[in-house]
């Protein structure tokens, strides 16, 4: 059993039965001219936590956790894309508009896919979902039972988001969390504070929190 110095206390796990989620570290969301930029946001910060992406990616595969990637990604016809969702952004740079990567959020397309530093190897798992969260319309709680998985490690974009809406759905499935806070980030710095800070208040009442360092050390 492998245990982790953890906000509020102490995260357990044991390898076979855990995996490691990268929530949507897609061109989309990282790079100038696509769905983020679209929102009006300032993508740049996004970047500077490829790093420690990569150093939490290296563990999981030195362990040989599962590694799961997920990207925010809808069908060329958009017929899984809720016209309240395609009306956000600006005009003309909407969900399926065409963007300087390509139409955006869509599947295939260059902006969706997930910036090459932090890219899936043959094996992993890639989870193309149309929702915010990874559970919802992609059949992947059914794979992760069969699996044997009960613990998610949780890296990856924007920690608000879809990282928040990821791990609020996986703990209403019965899976202890665990957000690693250096693996992730937030167009606004003050929203990513509070989502860490309400992840684990009220006794870890979403799930709980680790620097990087302190995974690295418990499975040295
Ligand atoms: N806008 C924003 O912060 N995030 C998203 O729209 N998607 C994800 O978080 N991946």
């Amino acid at each position: 059993m492998i245990q982790v110095d953890a906000r509020p206390d102490g995260f357990s796990f044991e390898p076979s039965s855990t995996a490691l989620v990268v929530i949507d570290m897609q061109r989309d969301f990282i790079e100038p001219g696509g769905f983020g930029a679209a929102l009006g946001n300032d993508v740049t910060p996004l970047k500077a936590i490829v790093p420690a992406v990569r150093r939490l990616l290296a563990l999981a595969r030195q362990q040989s956790l599962l590694v799961i990637h997920t990207r925010e990604s809808h069908l060329p016809d958009l017929s899984d894309c809720p016209p309240a969702k395609q009306a956000h952004g600006l005009p003309g740079m909407r969900i399926g508009d065409q963007g300087p990567m390509g139409r955006i959020l869509v599947h295939g397309e260059p902006g969706n896919q997930i910036l090459e530093e932090v890219a899936p190897l043959a094996g992993e798992w890639v989870i193309d979902k149309p929702g915010k969260g990874m559970f919802y319309a992609t059949g992947l709680h059914e794979r992760l039972v069969a699996r044997g998985i009960s613990h998610l490690l949780f890296a990856g974009v924007t920690t608000e988001v879809c990282v928040q809406t990821s791990m609020r759905e996986a703990n209403d499935r019965g899976y202890r969390c665990l957000l690693v806070e250096e693996a992730t980030e937030s167009y606004f710095p003050e929203f990513k504070r509070s989502t860490l800070d309400m992840i684990i208040a009220q006794g870890g009442i979403v799930g709980r929190t680790a620097r990087l360092s302190a995974l690295e050390a418990a499975l040295h």
